[in-house]
């Protein structure tokens, strides 16, 4: 019976193709979609063997492989709630979110995971980055359990950690029915079919890998290729296999890179997909003219899912605007007083649909101020729209920094940083970057002459994941500052801005 449980759908769609391959893992095919219930029923008899019951939080900290998707789809299968994490996370990163979710399991990796502090009473298991461990190992001994917990489509299937301008993470719940609607939308803009194969080299534990990338593919039906993580050369061994790639900006970037990465490379692509960050209309041109494919930009947020998107149609990809809101999404842009402004003037994006989240993990106040009473979320971009009604983002009115197409907030870092001993004042701020799109660096001023940088320089190796790192910090005799004292972080984004020129 299909319910509102996203699995069960999955599997509905899946089961007239059992002998088809469901996952491929470096080039090899690890289950069909006939043996995909299988291993996704002895991965839940596990959990259940390990205490997991509807409704509980099952954390994930680990990097890519066949067995983080078994582990996926059993926790949902389970009416439990997925919570992933980045896997470069440090030991302290890690201690804040389980504080904060409260699991009933935590799913890590051995190399890294060191026993977060004042967490000693969750239960743990180890899934590695290579996809071995305790709880592959566990599951590969049960009997499946092929029941699929009925859900409600209101029902938390995923929560996913954004940092926020405040610094302190918000967990967003998302629901069976917001991940259900998005595929939906997604599937239909983007026309899969079962026909597709995929290639997936995103990491699963954020949106883009998670809800754009794996959804796809199972609710398609079409094959995943899976890898790791991207490499540019393994990418492009791998095109010629599949009809879809989908990608951040420096994806693209690198595989430009590449003498190896011709139009011959990609003659057997229907769609080249990329997101989560603004991807230079530099980049769409060079990629069009060494390859004949106009890359479809989308626009999406972890709380939404995916928002908007450029046409399907090659001639309507637009470079530097990210498309059209997707089918059920709403998308104004206000003024100040939540005007609705017209074509052409930059206001706030605001979004409302069936893909939008039902808030922030125990946060009513940080819930109040992004999620209006009459249905939408302040999106915390800015942009406009043309007569058309296609958007363009100008900027952000929240204090962000995307590297490498992960989300990076100043002010968790600045906190980090104001607390270190000697640290009188810090900015932390993004310039643009030939590969990631945007650096993050950081200005100090200090207290004294014999500031010690390289203490420094440990507590930031020690409490923050490398994509966190200031990849400069500048001491400064004084900052920039307004009238009212606030550091002008333009001047110092202005000061910097070649300093990754090539
Ligand atoms: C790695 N490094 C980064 C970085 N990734 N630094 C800044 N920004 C990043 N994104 C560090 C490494 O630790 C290393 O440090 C150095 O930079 C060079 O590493 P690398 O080997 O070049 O990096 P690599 O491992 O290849 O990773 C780069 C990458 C990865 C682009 C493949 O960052 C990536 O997979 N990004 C995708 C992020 C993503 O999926 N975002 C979606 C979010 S969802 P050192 O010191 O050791 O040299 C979302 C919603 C939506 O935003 O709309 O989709
Ligand atoms: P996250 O919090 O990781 O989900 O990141 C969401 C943010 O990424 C959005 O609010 C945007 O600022 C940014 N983003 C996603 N897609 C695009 C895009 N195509 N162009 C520009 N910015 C994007």
């Amino acid at each position: 019976m299909t319910t509102g449980n996203l699995v069960s759908t999955f599997f509905a769609r899946q089961a007239d193709v059992p002998t088809k391959p469901a996952i491929l893992w470096e080039g090899e095919s690890v289950c069909t979609f006939g043996e995909l219930p299988e291993r996704v029923g002895q991965m839940r008899a596990a959990l259940a063997h390990l205490g997991v019951r509807r409704g509980d939080r099952v954390m994930v900290k680990t990097g890519n492989s066949p067995n983080f998707i078994f582990t996926y789809l059993a926790v949902l299968a389970s009416g439990a709630i997925f919570v992933p994490m980045n896997a470069a996370y440090t030991a302290a990163e890690v201690a804040l979110l389980v504080e904060d979710a409260e699991p009933a399991l935590l799913i890590h990796d051995a190399e890294t995971a060191v026993p977060p502090k004042g967490s000693d009473a969750v239960a743990r298991i180890t899934l590695n980055m290579d996809g071995s461990g305790a709880l592959p190992d566990l599951a590969a001994g049960q009997q499946p359990d092929f029941g699929v917990e009925p859900m409600a489509l209101s029902d938390l299937a995923v929560m996913l950690f954004t940092s926020g301008t405040t610094g302190r993470p918000k967990g967003a719940m998302l629901t069976h029915g917001n991940l259900l609607s998005n595929v939906e939308a997604l599937y239909e803009t983007w026309r899969f079919s079962r026909e597709d194969e995929i290639l997936h080299c995103l990491p699963l534990f954020h949106a883009h890998g998670l809800f754009v990338c794996l959804h796809l593919g199972l609710y398609s039906a079409a094959s995943l290729h899976m890898l790791p993580k991207f490499d540019a050369a393994r990418v492009i061994a791998e095109l010629g296999k599949v009809s879809v790639f989908m990608g951040v900006p420096t994806f693209y970037t690198r595989l430009l890179e590449s003498p190896e990465f011709t139009k011959d490379a990609t003659s057997s692509i229907r769609l080249f997909i990329s997101g989560s960050a603004p991807l230079l209309p530099s980049v769409f041109s060079a990629f069009e003219a060494r390859t004949g494919h106009r890359i479809l930009e989308r626009y999406g947020m972890t709380e939404t899912a995916m928002i908007t998107s450029n046409p399907y149609e090659q001639v309507g990809r637009i470079p530097g605007t990210v498309g059209f809101p997707l089918p059920g999404v709403t998308v104004r842009i206000v003024d100040a007083d939540r005007r609705e402004l017209p074509a052409g003037e930059v206001g706030e994006i605001e979004m409302a649909g069936p893909n939008l989240c039902a808030g922030y993990w125990r946060r009513p106040e940080a819930t109040a101020e992004s999620f209006y009473a009459d249905g939408f979320f302040r999106t915390g971009d800015t942009g406009f729209k043309d007569a058309e009604g296609r958007v363009t983002i100008a900027g952000r009115s929240k204090d962000l920094i995307i590297s490498g197409g992960y989300n990076v907030y100043p002010a968790e870092i600045e906190m980090l940083l104001a607390d270190v001993p000697g640290v009188q004042d810090v900015a932390v701020f993004g310039v643009p970057h030939p590969d990631f799109g945007e650096a993050v660096m950081a200005a100090i001023t200090t207290e004294g002459t014999a500031f010690d940088m390289a203490a420094m320089q440990t507590v930031i190796a020690e409490r923050l994941a490398k994509f966190k790192q200031p990849k400069q910090v500048f001491v400064l005799d004084a900052f920039p500052r307004n009238a009212m004292g606030k550091i002008l972080k333009n001047e110092l984004r202005g000061r910097y801005r070649d300093s990754f020129a090539r």
